[in-house]
């Protein structure tokens, strides 16, 4: 069924069920000396080329090649469009590794035709701290599909990162692969409905008219809670120990230290965007939320062209009740203009999204370890992992 994902150190479909397997590493690290050196054979036409993202001309044809043939959803209306700066800093966290922004050209034309791209991160497993990659941004031109080309570049990125000595990875797809350890849904938040009913990503509801569901989804002007206000650099320390505490209790979460809070979190424009609650009384961090923008191109729509999309990345509510903090995170967006909210039914947010009038999407998200077992599946909620 899956001759590639058979071979490889993932759980098989075989063994779920079979609860007397150790959870853990699959297969244990070999030295480094006995790591092939050698990049993968690419069939002839093909060539490797190790991408520098902060070379204008790279970043465009990375740009290019996955904004034409990158996600789309099943009914091929949308296809997600993340910008130049999105990728850069997806990309580039603290330690990332240039040999893990993988690119195919062709030999002849130097075309840009696949990529893949590894980060490192530190993954906490219930008590254990792994190091990991982020493997993201499979993507293969929709002219070379089904010849085989993703399991070359699996096994490649799978080589560069075994040369850094790490043996574990992490990814997330909408497609079911041996074996995922969570299986989550996206839920959506209409800001602008008439735009997202016009687009057809939404339909206008049983007995609803369209004066009807823009009152529906209607936010209030401005922000409800006291001493709600954007992130800044000052705010790193205490922010990575609100999070650090929040994420413990979760059995699948990134291990953040302050400089991995300081990239992933401090506000960049049009990228993430973050906000906490400092209390006007003791002026401490109490809560905290944040989202980072991820546009999609809509296809074949004569009147619009992208719709603007926020998706819900790491929150914590420790004072601010979560529905209200997350209410207050809607009417940001909705300042800011974005068309839908996002979010997984991962960590807590089961507990807002019926309530703050998110629906469920079509289309699951599955989530994946690569050489580590699980003894079994996950609910969402266990989750504290959001990848990009
Ligand atoms: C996928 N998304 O099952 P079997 S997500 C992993 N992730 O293998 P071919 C995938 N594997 O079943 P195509 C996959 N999609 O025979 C397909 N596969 O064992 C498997 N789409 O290869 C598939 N981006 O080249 C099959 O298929 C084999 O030409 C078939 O290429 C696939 O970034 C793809 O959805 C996805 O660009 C590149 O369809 C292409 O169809 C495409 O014949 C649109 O491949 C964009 C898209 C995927 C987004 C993502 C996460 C990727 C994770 C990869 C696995 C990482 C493992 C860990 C490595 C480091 C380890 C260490 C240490
Ligand atoms: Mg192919």
């Amino acid at each position: 069924r899956h001759k590639f994902w058979e071979t490889q150190p993932v759980g098989q479909f075989k063994e779920i069920g079979n609860t007397s397997l150790p959870e853990g590493p699959i297969e244990a690290p070999t030295p480094l000396s006995e790591v092939k050196q050698e990049p993968y054979n690419l069939p002839n036409l093909y060539e490797w080329v190790t991408c520098d993202i902060n070379s204008e001309e790279v970043c465009d044809e990375i740009y290019n090649l996955l904004a034409n043939n990158y996600v789309e959803d099943d009914e091929n209306m949308f296809r997600f469009n993340y910008s130049k700066e999105f990728l850069r800093w997806a990309l580039q966290p603290p330690g990332y590794f240039k040999s893990w922004h993988i690119g195919v050209r062709v030999k002849s034309s130097k075309k840009m035709v696949a990529f893949i791209s590894g980060i490192p991160a530190r993954i906490r497993v219930r008590d254990e701290v792994v190091n990991m990659a982020e493997i993201n941004f499979l993507c293969v031109h929709k002219k070379l599909r089904t010849k085989r080309l993703a399991p070359v570049m699996i096994k490649e990125v799978t080589r560069r990162v075994h040369l850094e000595n790490i043996w574990q990875a992490t990814y997330t797809a909408g497609v079911v692969l041996p074996t995922p350890i969570a299986t989550c849904q996206y839920w959506h938040r209409s800001l602008n409905p008439k735009k997202l009913i016009d687009v057809g990503f939404s339909r206008l509801g049983a007995r609803m008219t369209m004066s009807r569901t823009i009152k529906l989804y209607k936010l209030p002007e401005s922000t409800v809670t006291q001493g709600f206000r954007k992130m800044k650099i000052l705010d790193v320390p205490a922010v990575t120990r609100l999070i650090r505490n929040y994420l413990s209790q979760f059995v699948v979460a990134p291990d953040f230290d302050e400089h991995d809070v300081e990239h992933w979190l401090l506000p960049k424009e049009n990228v993430v965007d973050s906000y906490l609650v400092e209390s006007p009384e003791t002026h401490e961090v109490t809560d905290f939320c944040s989202f980072y923008t991820l546009p999609s191109s809509i296809l074949g729509n004569q009147n619009y062209s992208t719709l603007k999309a926020a998706y819900s990345f790491y929150n914590v509510s420790t004072k601010t009740p979560l529905l209200q903090l997350m209410n207050d995170a809607l009417i940001v967006a909705k300042q800011r203009d974005y068309d839908v909210f996002n979010a997984l039914d991962v960590m807590h947010n089961e507990t807002f999204l019926k309530e703050l009038k998110f629906g469920p999407g079509d289309g699951k998200l599955h989530y994946y370890l690569y050489n580590y077992r699980i003894r079994h599946a996950l609910n969402p909620s266990e989750l504290g992992l959001v990848l990009l």
